[in-house]
């Protein structure tokens, strides 16, 4: 995968050369082009950004300055042989990054990144891009960042991780809390290693029993107890036929009820301490 960063703090994106990123480029999976968008202004003050039409806060990014620098890494990409670029554009007002888009950014050959800072880039660079390629709007989540170079790092996390030849056999896909599959709609309940008592503290005497069809039913219930608690609207969200008989047993002692519908609700008598 060919991976483009147009930014006007490249430094900010060292973390890429590091851990499981870096190692992907090490290994020739991920080819990373960090780029500074001030290469393309033409004024003493490398000037990115202007004032809004229209008036009010902040200040927008010129348009101008990422037309010629997408065209310039467009065009040496291509002539590398990369195909079917895909532009990715971090912004709160973009569409939430989950883990399904993680795999589908993952299945493209070519991503090119566009962290904005102000309050974000001349709405026809986005309207002018999505003419040739994909754009991706996307939110990494509901708070205020001073811009899109962090989320660039995450969103390049979770996709790299996915690149064939990425993860050791160590670390699957599967089990992780959100990836699609196994335990897809529920969050991951404790975990423990050695030693068995630290500072007081014993592991639950479960997982040391030996009965890994008991420990399979109690991580699954610490699993539902979780999340019930940190996301009940993961519950509410899941489709009840993944639910077991004792699923059903567990969740109502954590106080939730089947609507009619077969959703899952939580009892409204039920209140926090
Ligand atoms: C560019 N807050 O926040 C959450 N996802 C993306 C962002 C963001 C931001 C400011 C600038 C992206």
């Amino acid at each position: 995968m060919r991976l483009d960063v147009l930014t006007i703090f490249p430094e900010y994106l060292a973390p890429l050369n590091v851990s499981l990123v870096g190692k992907a480029c090490a290994r020739g999976v991920l080819d990373v082009r960090v780029s500074d968008l001030r290469e393309w202004t033409y004024d003493r003050h490398n000037t990115v950004d202007d004032t809004p039409y229209g008036g009010g806060p902040g200040m927008v990014m010129k348009p101008d300055p990422w037309g010629e620098a997408l065209d310039t890494v467009l065009a040496d990409g291509y002539e590398a042989g990369a195909h079917t670029p895909a532009l990715v554009v971090p912004t709160p007002s973009g569409r939430p990054f989950t883990q399904e888009l993680a795999v589908e950014l993952s299945e493209r050959p070519w991503l090119i990144f566009a962290p904005a800072r102000y309050e974000g880039i001349d709405r026809r660079v986005m309207d002018e891009y999505a003419t040739r390629m994909p754009v991706y709007e996307v939110s990494i989540g509901d708070y205020v960042l001073a811009g899109g170079e962090a989320p660039v790092l995450v969103i390049t996390e979770a996709v790299a991780r996915l690149l064939p030849g990425v993860l050791g056999n160590a670390e699957s896909h599967r089990d992780d809390s959100f990836a699609p599959g196994a335990m897809a709609d529920l969050l991951e309940g404790p975990v423990y290693t050695k030693p068995p008592v630290w500072r007081g503290r014993a592991i639950p005497s479960m997982l040391t029993s030996g009965h890994h069809g008991k420990i399979a039913r109690w991580r699954r219930d610490e699993a539902l107890a979780r999340t019930a608690e940190m996301r009940p609207d993961l519950i509410e969200r899941c489709d009840p036929a993944g639910f077991d008989k004792k699923d059903r047993e567990t969740l109502s002692i954590l106080g939730w009820a089947p609507e009619p519908g077969g959703r899952f609700w939580r009892r409204p008598s039920v209140v926090e301490e």
